[in-house]
């Protein structure tokens, strides 16, 4: 440890801690913009700047780091000075026109310039407003360069976070600026839509295409019937956005604000993450079969899960020769979706026409999947509004409801129940989890060989997590599987799917199933989520998912008695027919 000063308090700090980091330890914030715990330090906007008494020049806090005896003013009058004068020079050339900007209330530029009470335009006729456009054509997200203040936040997530570089820093000096690949629009260059960019911008230049409107729209409309489904991961974020702390589950509270926003039904994704899973295993269980007995030459291994779009579409990019690798199962967003329209409107006795059928994600990409032209097997567009966590909290506000007073409500029924494994969903490693104890049950016909069916070595935030698993005494149908480990990988965030899929080109991994979903710590981390996302809060996230997972009554979801009415009087047997037709897909070049 070594010794320094904070505003003339004598601290004891570890060696190697930056001023910003010693700093924030003794409860004092200094200002931050292009900082973030995400990313590596790029120094560049200057707002942390501090005074190290003895030294001429300010220091940026976030980039320097402590040093035996140093003297740390965070506030002198130069630091002040210096500072103020660094956000009106960002404010000079930012479209600060917040009372219209979807960030109005969020914006970090704007709660600085409020903080250091900006009220004159001294700057702004240095540097006049350039001719900006607005990049409206991704199903996702919108890209304002009248808003950026170019601190390269969202160049270092996409490559950094996510391996991708859809954005790049382009041109110098005063025509620097964030771009796409020759300046085309986001929709047409190699962005996955996962939206992490959107989730650590901290202004309005890129945020996610919104459709609250459309939602208000519908539920205004007497002829429509409209039902909300919600992801896992939306129950442990949701609260954030609402003035709540971290990690605080509100699947009950969720249910009755979407009752009282005026849903007709409100019913669960985890429901048909379930459904993924029996869909899914029986898949895994065939490959294999044929792999192993059959020696077909044409079956894919290692299967990969399918329901992170945004993974979907970084495969389809850069690795499209393993398309046929990916389980052919829709996402459970997309399997409510084709349900919604078919299963359940039967069963209510409703028009599909009629039908509007929303999603509530953790998640940018959703957005963009619910768009492709693959998932319209219902005969109508499956999923017809997809709103973030971060939209539903708008609605939630915009309603007047006051979040923490409301008493918890359930799901309502068809297409509303869940098990513990369904909401794992939202973890990196839950899918894989949540197939391994089907699978392994449907195999042996007994529990996975884990404590209290947690199978430990796929959870966690390692990038990439390896398991193996025995299998012993199966069923006579199943014998060709004696003894057989069952390799899995677990990879999270695209920069982790991209060392697993390196692996797997290079011929260095035997893996039978891999998991990979595009945002860092699964779903519960996705762009959609409330900002901020960091390593803390999706730590918090991650314990109360599995949390949730443990308190359920049912953890398996092949126990989930909504699915086995399911396929008792619809859907028939897993890979049957209609779930041919209805549930899964294929994603070609
Ligand atoms: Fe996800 Fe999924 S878990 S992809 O991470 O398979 O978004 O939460 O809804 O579809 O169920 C997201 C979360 C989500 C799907 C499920």
């Amino acid at each position: 440890n070594i010794n320094i000063t904070i505003n003339g308090y004598p601290v004891d700090v570890k060696k190697g801690k930056t001023i910003l980091e010693a700093a924030e330890e003794q409860g004092v914030r200094i200002p931050t913009l292009c900082y973030h715990k995400d990313l590596c330090v790029a120094g560049n906007c200057r707002v942390c700047v501090v005074e190290v008494v003895g030294q001429k020049r300010l220091s940026a806090a976030c980039a320097t780091p402590c040093e035996d005896g140093m003297e740390i003013l965070t506030n002198s009058l130069k630091v002040r000075n210096s500072r103020k004068h660094i956000i009106e020079l960002l404010l000079s050339e930012h479209n600060a026109d917040c009372t219209k900007c979807y960030r109005n209330g969020s914006c970090e530029l704007q709660e600085l310039a409020s903080e250091y009470k900006i009220m004159t335009q001294d700057f702004l006729e240095l540097a006049p407003m350039k001719n900006y456009t607005i990049d409206m054509f991704s199903p996702s997200i919108m890209k304002d360069d009248s808003k950026c203040i170019r601190c390269q936040r969202c160049v270092r997530t996409c490559s950094e976070l996510q391996g991708v570089n859809a954005l790049t820093v382009a041109y110098k000096g005063d025509k620097m600026k964030i771009a796409t690949f020759f300046e085309k629009p986001m929709n047409d260059v190699v962005c996955t839509n996962c939206g992490q960019c959107v989730n650590h911008c901290p202004t309005g230049a890129l945020v996610e295409k919104n459709y609250i409107e459309e939602v208000w729209e519908a539920i205004a409309d007497p002829t429509k019937h409209v039902v909300v489904q919600t992801a896992p991961a939306v129950r442990v974020g949701l609260g954030e956005e609402l003035g709540m702390k971290p990690g605080e589950r509100v699947t009950g509270k969720m249910a009755a604000a979407l009752k009282r926003l005026g849903f007709n039904s409100v019913l669960d994704t985890d429901f048909t993450a379930d459904l993924t899973i029996v869909e899914e295993g029986n898949e895994l269980l065939t490959r294999l079969k044929k792999a192993l007995v059959d020696k077909d030459p044409d079956v894919k291994l290692p299967m990969a899960t399918s329901c992170s779009p945004g993974w979907i579409k970084y495969i389809e990019h850069l690795y499209p020769e393993y398309l046929d690798n990916l389980s052919t199962c829709k996402s459970p967003q997309q399997m409510f979706g084709a349900l919604a329209k078919t299963y359940y409107a039967k069963a209510r006795n409703l028009d599909p026409e009629n039908i509007v059928s929303v999603s509530i994600m953790p998640c940018t990409a959703k957005k963009f999947e619910a768009n492709r032209p693959e998932m319209h097997d219902s005969g109508y567009r499956d999923v017809d509004y997809v709103l973030t966590t971060r939209e539903l909290a708008i609605l939630i506000k915009q309603a007047g409801l006051d979040f923490e007073k409301l008493a918890p409500a359930k799901f309502d029924r068809l297409m509303g129940e869940s098990t513990g494994a369904g909401v794992i969903f939202g973890a990196t490693g839950g899918v894989m989890e949540a197939a391994l104890r089907t699978a392994y049950e449907l195999v042996t016909g007994r529990d996975v060989p884990f404590d209290n069916l947690n199978i430990m070595p796929v959870r966690g935030l390692e990038g990439v997590r390896k398991a193996t698993i025995k299998i012993e005494k199966p069923l006579k149908e199943w014998s060709f599987l004696d003894g057989v480990e069952l390799k899995c990988a677990v990879a999270h965030g695209l920069v982790n799917a991209k060392k697993v899929m390196d692996a797997v080109k290079a011929g260095e991994a035997d893996f039978h199933f891999i998991e990979i979903m595009a945002c860092p710590g699964g779903c519960l981390g996705g762009g959609g989520q409330p900002i901020p996302t960091n390593p803390e809060i999706r730590r918090k996230r991650t314990e109360a998912i599995y949390a949730e997972d443990g308190d359920l009554p049912l953890r398996k979801s092949h126990e989930n008695p909504e699915i086995q009415k399911l396929y008792k009087d619809f859907l028939i047997e897993p890979l049957g027919e209609k779930s041919h037709h209805l549930l899964h897909t294929k994603y070609t070049k």
